[in-house]
């Protein structure tokens, strides 16, 4: 990998991958990203495109492995939270918030129990992929219940006797509903957002971010 490329960490496949390609493209950056490559190189542009697991993206980005990357809030949180209070750095630069990836990560219990205040939730166990930010969220509103990591299938555990409720990311509501879950309190609103490690320092690197950063702007004013 050649160092004096700026290094841009997205998605390989999922939910942001189209978008994040199609906001390089609108930024004026040729890639060639026909072949299934972790890294691709820009043509036009002294720029490397990493297309990885979202999960390692803001790890990339504040290790400073990749100087940009392009992540969920939700994953950005949650990464920030496990590092806080050790050695790892924790830090990252948020560029900008990005128009797609909107959803939010909210509370969901059986349909069948009806509505339920907060005092419901003591005592309970909670599935989740965001435990930290759970944790956070129980600690704030003084709430005593158990955070079940799940990585997936997050919305089958309380039918399959894994926890009382989950806590998972939402957006249109189909998988609760699906499920017979019922929604509640939202912990986090999450927007994809363009990270930087704060410790970038190279000065081509950083001028070629502040000729991207107007015509970033433009496009989102363009989509108002
Ligand atoms: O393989 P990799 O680890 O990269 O991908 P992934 O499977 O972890 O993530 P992916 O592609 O599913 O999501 C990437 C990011 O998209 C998330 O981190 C969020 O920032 C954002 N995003 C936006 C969502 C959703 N909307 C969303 N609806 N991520 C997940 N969902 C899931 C949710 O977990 C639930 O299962 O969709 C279901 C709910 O959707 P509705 O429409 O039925 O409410
Ligand atoms: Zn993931």
């Amino acid at each position: 990998m050649n160092n004096n490329r700026l290094r841009i960490a997205i998605q390989k496949s999922g939910r942001l991958s189209k978008d994040c390609q199609d906001l390089l493209k609108q930024l004026g950056v040729k890639l060639n990203l026909r072949e299934q490559r972790l890294i691709a190189h820009s043509t036009n542009m002294p720029i490397d495109v990493l297309r990885v697991r979202d999960d390692d993206i803001p790890g990339l980005v504040m290790d400073g492995v990749c100087d940009l990357g392009i992540v969920g809030e939700n994953v950005l949180v949650e990464a920030q939270a496990e590092r806080a209070g050790g050695t790892q750095n924790a830090d990252v630069i948020k560029l900008s918030k990005l128009d797609f990836g909107y959803c939010r990560l909210a509370l969901a219990w059986p349909q069948e129990l009806g509505p339920q205040d907060k005092s419901w939730f003591e005592g309970k166990r909670i599935a989740t992929t965001y435990p930290e930010i759970l944790k956070q969220y129980l600690e704030r509103e003084n709430i005593n219940a158990s955070a079940v990591m799940l990585t997936g299938s997050v919305e089958v555990a309380p039918r399959a006797g894994l926890a009382d409720a989950i806590c998972d990311l939402v957006s249109t509501g189909a998988t609760l509903e699906a499920n017979g879950l019922m929604q509640g309190d939202t912990i986090l609103e999450s927007n994809a957002c363009l990270i930087q490690n704060p410790n970038l320092n190279d000065s081509d690197k950083l001028a070629l971010i502040d000729k991207l950063m107007p015509r970033l702007k433009g496009v989102r004013q363009a989509k108002e």
